[in-house]
Formats: structure tokens, C-alpha cells, sequence
């Protein structure tokens, strides 16, 4: 019975062509929707965006606790430029290694803001014996 609909629908051109335009539609719903339980997960209510000063040659706090998914924010207030390089798997530091250079170099009171999914080790890339932490709190 349904299928003999459909095939009679399907008949004209028209209803045929509203079918089509009503399948894409769920398509790009299911889609989104998908989209939506997916970041529902990584997202939380509570994301909180934390401020570290670059001041006098040092990372103000060295050490930061965050919860995965805040928000870091470094500030440069010097003078000099700086920048933020992930230490490599050793954690130590390597200052030739350009490849682990998060952010640009930052002039006098620039900004780099990084989304935080993983605790790691940093340093300048400039100034290696400055050095920093990103800490992944508990999640209680
Ligand atoms: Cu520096």
C-alpha cells in the first residue's frame, strides 16, 4: 500500500522533486544534530579563560591549573617579544625546534589565546630559560 503510493507519487515530476528537497532537509538536520551531541561533549557550562602575564622575562604563573577546554591567554607586557613553544616528549627544552611553536612571536601587548585539551610543558622560543606549565586539574 505505502509503496504504491510512493510509486504513484514518484510518477510526477513535482512530488518527485519535493521528495528529493524533503530528504536533503532531514539530511542536513540529522547532520546538525549530530553536530550539536558532539560538541555537547567537549563542551562545558562552566569554561573559564585564565590570563597568564609574560612580565619581566618570566610566565606569571609559571605553573596553571586548568579543567580541558578553558582557555588560556597570554599576555606579553614586555618589552621584547616572546613566544609560547611546547616543550618536546622528553619535556626538555629545545629551542631550535621550531616545529613546536604554538603561537607567533608576541610584541609588546599582544595576545595568544589557546583552547586547552591536554596538560604540556612550554617555554619561549626565544628565551628558553623561561619555562611554563599547563596543568589538567581534576575533574571533581
Ligand atoms: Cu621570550
Amino acid at each position: 500500500m505505502f509503496a504504491k503510493i510512493i510509486q504513484a507519487k514518484t510518477s510526477n515530476p513535482r512530488i518527485l522533486g519535493l521528495l528529493v528537497f524533503v530528504a536533503g532537509l532531514f539530511y542536513l538536520i540529522s547532520a546538525s544534530a549530530f553536530e550539536n551531541d558532539s560538541s555537547n561533549q567537549n563542551q562545558r557550562l562552566d569554561v573559564k579563560t585564565h590570563r597568564i602575564l609574560i612580565s619581566g622575562f618570566a610566565f606569571k604563573p609559571k605553573t596553571l591549573k586548568v579543567k580541558v577546554g578553558d582557555k588560556v591567554v597570554w599576555v606579553n607586557k614586555d618589552f621584547a617579544p616572546h613566544n609560547i613553544s611546547k616543550s618536546n616528549k622528553e619535556n626538555k627544552i629545545d629551542s631550535t625546534n621550531r616545529q613546536l611553536t604554538l603561537s607567533p612571536n608576541l610584541m609588546e601587548k599582544e595576545k595568544f589565546e589557546l583552547t586547552i585539551r591536554e596538560g604540556f610543558d612550554y617555554y619561549c622560543g626565544l628565551h628558553p630559560s623561561m619555562t611554563g606549565r599547563i596543568v589538567i586539574a581534576n575533574r571533581n
